[in-house]
């Protein structure tokens, strides 16, 4: 005879996987309604007069609900116990990798801690203070903390606030666009003595001539 599938299933190391599984997975649906913090992304886009989506914090742009890429619904078991790491990352200093946050979002429960975040919520603009003007995750020269601020992408460096990424590049460039402006003078200058010598040997020409 062959076994039946009912067999396998009643396996208590299976049954117990099993359950374990649907434990996980009905706690992470049930709670990823409120697990996004609106009042962060609100504050930013009424800051800068930007319009801001979810990847400031998060991987995916719609958020953390949902079953696509970096959402609560697609999430397997191994990241759900990566997402639960970074949820009870309380207090400052726990590395985290959360599945549904990005690198700005990881680092923001690293320095903060959970705690911190969320009390930041009453009062977002104190997130940027908190968080500090140090780091720069896409260096493009314009801290984290002031991307947010402006609400531009911290991880991409091509988007920040123009004005800043202009003084940042002139600051940047300095000895560049010295050098090159001392260059055309040289060529300015060289060429206009150039000149000034053939219209000498023009008029010595015509001179010698007369
Ligand atoms: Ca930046």
């Amino acid at each position: 005879m062959f076994p039946t599938p009912m067999l396998k299933c009643n396996s208590p190391s299976v049954f117990l996987q099993v359950t374990f599984a649907s434990f996980i997975m009905s706690f992470g649906l049930c709670i990823q309604v409120g697990i996004a913090y609106p009042e962060f992304q609100q504050f930013s886009e009424k800051n800068s007069g930007r319009t801001t989506n979810c990847a400031s914090c998060h991987e995916n742009a719609t958020g953390p609900a949902g079953n696509g890429s970096g959402q609560i619904g697609s999430l397997t078991i191994e990241e759900f116990a990566k997402l639960n790491e970074a949820r009870t990352a309380f207090e400052p200093g726990k590395d985290v990798d959360s599945p549904i946050l990005n690198r700005f979002g990881d680092l923001l429960i690293k320095k903060l801690g959970k705690r911190k975040v969320l009390e930041d919520r009453k009062e977002p603009a104190k997130l940027a203070s908190d968080y500090g003007f140090q780091s720069d995750i896409d260096q493009d020269g314009i801290p984290d903390a002031q991307e947010f601020l402006d609400g531009t992408d911290p991880q991409n460096q091509h988007h920040g606030d123009a004005w800043r990424l202009f003084v940042v590049n002139i600051n940047r460039y300095a000895p560049h666009i010295i050098a090159a402006a001392i260059g055309v003078l040289l060529l300015d200058w060289g060429f206009a003595r150039m000149i000034g010598g053939f219209m000498a040997i023009k008029r010595a020409r015509k001179k010698r001539s007369t």
